[in-house]
């Protein structure tokens, strides 16, 4: 059964002029786009979306940086997709993330104290639903 997962392309990627190909990655591997928006988050959407992070120290950086300009929200289908994504996006670290993937081609450390790597994917089914809902009301 066809899978769906909830992109990002977080405020960094949007003021680089990396959307064009964020995007175009997703789609060359074959994924689908259903939902894609040019939106600027509120803080409540933020909190609810990283609440899993809440209380760890880059928690108010990071909602502080994605609170920094506009990000483009997507949702992209496709079999396994969840897993699929997260394989092209690459590791967290993008000093780290492997060349190959939009992190590691796209991204550096910055030396603040949230990670700037350009992208977010869901990382179950559950969190999938979830985070769509959340940005997809
Ligand atoms: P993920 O985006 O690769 O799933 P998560 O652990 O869910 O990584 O963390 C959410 C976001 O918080 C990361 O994408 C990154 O922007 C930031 N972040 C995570 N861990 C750290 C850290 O140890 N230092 C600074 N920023 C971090
Ligand atoms: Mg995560």
């Amino acid at each position: 059964m066809s899978q769906r997962t909830l992109v990002l392309v977080k405020p960094d990627g949007v003021a680089r002029g990396l959307t064009g190909q964020i995007l175009a990655r997703i789609e060359a591997k074959g994924y689908t786009l259903t939902r894609l928006e040019l939106m600027t988050p509120t803080r409540e959407i933020l909190e609810q979306h990283y609440e899993e992070h809440r209380g760890k120290p880059f928690f108010e950086p990071l909602v502080q940086f994605m609170l920094s300009g506009p990000v483009v929200a997507a949702v992209a289908e496709g079999d396994r997709v969840i897993e699929g994504f997260r394989s092209l996006a690459g590791a967290t670290e993008p000093t780290t993330a492997a060349p190959g993937t939009i992190r590691g081609d796209l991204g550096r450390d910055w030396g603040e104290k949230v990670q700037k790597n350009l992208v977010h994917g869901s990382d179950s089914p559950e969190s999938a639903e979830r985070e769509i809902g959340i940005w997809f009301a």
